[in-house]
């Protein structure tokens, strides 16, 4: 038997990791990774909040509508909030302008580069305002969040007029359906991507800095580090017995992961789905498989996209 791990569309030289051989098998079986290239423009949301699931409440404060008016409602991104929250008592509640001054997250340290950062693992942190109550802080004590698989925002922000205001309760919770990803450019990549990575705007989504077989815009999509070498998504083991198969990958915390299959390489044949994971991060799966021959390959899914 005889295995190998592939790239699609890339050098295979990168990527072929290790190929075994085995002598008399009647069963080829071949592994082959690869990353699904996404979507390339994502625009801007009106708001990104769930129509059913918008309201957060605070004792004082009373319920605060994350949908707003729906035209300028709250959006929470991958990087930083913008928008706005609607409150009857209170009025209106400013996330952020969703332009920070450093084009990645607000600093906070200016009434002009103010806003609620997310920290790419779903933490909140940062100031919103609200003209009739000032600042409202999401910091480490109420743990804010956002569930970055289903989108269901938790813990509570804190105004020292207002009090504690709880983000999810018994009866009702804030989600978010996307994760807008800041401004993307035609090459796929957005600017808070680049910026964070690279320092600036007009990378090369096809260059592979870090010379690990992915791309930048494949090392974006798996959410692995395109300065680093020895992070990217790869097949990193393969076992069979019989007709059970173990197989396991890189994984990152922030990431779904998918398994395909198909008969042959040539494009007569079509990939399927053959196992979704629901939980983020889980990396490794065992199947019976009686087919004479079958390719596999992993996808990592950026949970929320657009
Ligand atoms: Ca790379
Ligand atoms: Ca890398």
């Amino acid at each position: 038997m005889r295995w190998e791990i592939l790239s699609f569309k890339q050098p295979i030289r990168d990527l072929l990791l290790t190929t075994y051989s085995r002598p008399i098998q009647a069963m080829k079986f071949y592994t082959v990774l690869l990353l699904l290239l996404g979507s390339l423009i994502a625009v801007p949301a009106a708001t990104t909040i769930n129509a059913t699931n918008q309201y957060a409440y605070g004792a004082n404060l009373g319920w605060a509508d994350w949908r707003g008016d729906t035209n300028s409602g709250a959006v929470i991104g991958d990087y930083v909030c913008s928008g706005y929250i609607y409150a009857a008592n209170v009025g209106w509640i400013n996330l952020g302008n969703g332009s920070p001054a450093n084009s990645v997250r607000y600093q906070n340290l200016s009434g002009t580069d103010f806003g609620v950062n997310q920290d790419g693992m779903g933490n909140l942190s940062g100031y919103a305002y609200g003209a009739n109550i000032g600042w409202i802080n999401f910091e480490s004590t109420g743990a804010p969040k956002v569930n970055l698989a289903t989108g269901n925002l938790s813990g509570y922000a804190w105004s020292a007029n207002c009090g504690w205001i709880s983000l999810s309760n018994a009866v009702a919770r804030v989600r978010t359906d996307t994760l807008y990803p800041g401004l993307v450019d035609l090459n796929g990549l957005p600017l808070p991507w680049q910026v964070e990575n690279f320092g600036g705007r007009g990378v090369d989504a096809n260059a592979d800095p870090d010379g690990d077989g992915a791309t930048n815009l494949q090392e974006y999509l798996a959410g692995t580090n395109p300065n680093d070498a020895n992070d990217y998504l790869r097949i990193t083991f393969y076992h069979r017995s019989g007709t059970y198969n173990t197989m396991a990958w890189t994984t990152q915390p922030t990431r779904f992961y998918e398994v395909q299959r198909r008969t042959t390489l040539d494009n007569a044949s079509t990939w399927s789905v053959y196992f979704t994971f629901t939980s983020l991060g889980a990396g490794n799966i065992g199947f019976d498989d009686f087919g004479n021959q079958n390719y596999y390959r992993v996808r990592a899914i950026k949970p929320l996209s657009p």
